[in-house]
């Protein structure tokens, strides 16, 4: 591990005194005990409900603390364990910048080294919840038809009983001890950006316990004793940077190597159906309701997919940040404000009282903070597995509909320019870092012609399905933007576009 720098001594428990009383965590981080087992121990989880859990802690006195596990890499455990789960955050906006230690981190576990102690902690009785951030990928599903990739090579190791390795066999296996040990009920949170994420998730568990020769007598204790409930999270939450984690040692006096910077919006909106004991977090600002899917669909089809269109528009138009894209002299932004005003918000409908102008005219604010960096190759990553919910499903509406989804339709020609041609417009290489890569480069075959291209792509069916892929509106629309992006770059097709809204 890399030595301090300026011989500062490290953010732990011990070191934790020396902080500024405004800076510390508002409970005692060691009267918490790890009640909530998370999977995915990522910048987002510790900028999101790990800070609603601590704030709901605060107001109610209770001792909700994390067991936080990271599934595939143990560079978060590494970082983290040195400072005893220990972290900051940082919420960044123009040049204000507050920090704030987190102290609701209690356990650490890496999964790929010790998959039996998370199957205990999930088993264990005082644990009655398990959250989970293991981004799209992480479920091991096909994102067109939400079934779980039983070819999968981990998929099938889980099934003949290896120890596991995918989020679904460790989710199993837990649930499998836990109703041998104490049969306690469990809710489970999927928090991913996912639509109907609860149900996506207890479908794909069902459909992995269905193939164990206990089929019968788990799907039922699950049935009567696990709950699944949806939720929507939103916050932007960029990977940290050196720099970032240099200007927190300054201010802190401390090394913390965990850092994590955000901007200050945050909203976590979560179906209220719990069969156990859950953290008062309606007390630190998030909603329960008795239905998600309003705004999950909001978020995905409002955020998520102009995040999307312009971080490939940005990478292919040499633009680093999301921030630089969204530049008042590029055309991006009317870009993204034509595909959430003309081609999305007909296909939602908005829970009473819900602004939707103002939502967008938010969201624009929030993508052009200039303090956060954060990069748009990163949320370029994995788009085989993004599109669908953020793109393909306004599409499908807006045919069916009877209308013409053109902005939406240059967001998926974007995604194509970009995993096609590996190069921006100014001729940088582009990394496309995706579970699809080998199949799409496969299926690309090189080729840069439009039309070879689009059918190349439309044919990976796990990610368009078969009517889309089969509908000559949309093919004709995405033949036309990827030959524009070719000719005239990704800033020129923007600017044309937009002009028309
Ligand atoms: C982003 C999201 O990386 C991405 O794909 O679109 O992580 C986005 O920042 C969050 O969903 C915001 O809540």
């Amino acid at each position: 591990m890399r030595q301090p720098a300026g011989g500062r001594r490290r953010l732990t428990l011990a070191s934790l005194a020396s902080l500024p009383l405004e800076l510390a965590p508002p409970v005692d981080p060691r009267s918490l005990r790890a009640r909530i087992v998370h999977l995915g121990l990522g910048a987002f989880h510790r900028a999101h409900q790990a800070l609603f859990t601590e704030d709901a802690v605060t107001a109610t006195g209770e001792d909700w603390g994390i067991c936080g596990v990271s599934p595939r890499s143990g560079h978060v455990v590494e970082q983290l364990a040195p400072q005893d789960g220990l972290y900051t955050v940082a919420t960044r906006a123009g040049r204000q910048e507050s920090l704030r230690v987190v102290g609701v981190v209690r356990e650490l576990l890496w999964a790929r080294a010790d998959p039996d102690r998370v199957t205990a902690r999930i088993a264990a009785p005082a644990t009655t919840l398990v959250t989970l951030t293991v981004t799209e990928k992480g479920y091991r599903h096909d994102p067109a038809s939400n079934r779980l990739r039983l070819e999968d090579r981990e998929i099938a190791a889980d099934l003949a009983g290896e120890p596991p390795r995918t989020v679904i066999g460790q989710l199993v296996a837990g649930l499998e001890r836990r109703r041998r040990d104490t049969g306690e009920p469990l809710t489970i949170l999927c928090c991913d950006n996912l639509p109907s994420n609860g149900r996506v998730l207890e479908g794909l568990v069902h459909e992995f316990v269905a193939r164990r020769e206990d089929a019968d007598e788990l799907a039922g204790w699950i049935d009567r004793r696990v709950r699944f409930p949806s939720t929507m999270v939103d916050r932007i939450v960029p990977a940290s940077t050196r720099g970032d984690l240099l200007r927190v040692a300054a201010r802190l006096g401390l090394i913390d190597e965990g850092v994590v910077v955000t901007e200050p919006f945050r909203q976590w909106v979560i179906e209220d159906d719990f069969v156990a004991p859950r953290p008062a977090w309606e007390k630190a600002g998030a909603t329960l309701t008795a239905d998600v899917g309003p705004y999950e669909r909001i978020k995905l089809r409002m955020l998520n997919a102009s995040h999307s269109t312009i971080a490939y528009l940005g990478a292919l138009a040499d633009c680093e940040l999301v921030a630089d894209a969204m530049r008042e002299d590029r055309p991006f932004r009317a870009l993204a404000e034509a595909l959430m005003a003309a081609d999305v918000a007909p296909t939602l409908q908005p829970p009473d009282g819900f602004d939707l102008d103002d939502y967008r005219r938010q969201l624009l604010e929030r993508f052009a903070n200039r303090a956060l960096r954060h990069r748009t190759i990163q949320v370029a990553m994995d788009g085989s597995q993004k599109l669908p919910q953020r793109l393909l499903g306004t599409i499908r509406d807006r045919l069916a509909q009877g209308a013409e989804p053109a902005v939406a339709a240059l967001g998926v020609a974007a995604w194509m320019r970009f995993v096609s041609a590996r190069r921006s417009d100014g001729g940088r290489e582009l990394e496309v870092d995706d579970p699809l890569a080998d199949r799409i480069a496969q299926t690309v075959g090189g080729h840069e012609d439009p039309a070879r291209v689009v059918d190349a792509l439309l044919s990976l069916r796990e990610v368009f399905g078969e009517q889309l892929a089969a509908d000559q509106l949309f093919r004709a629309l995405l033949v036309e933007h990827l030959g524009a992006l070719r000719r005239d770059g990704a800033a020129r097709t923007a600017a044309r576009l937009s002009a028309g809204y």
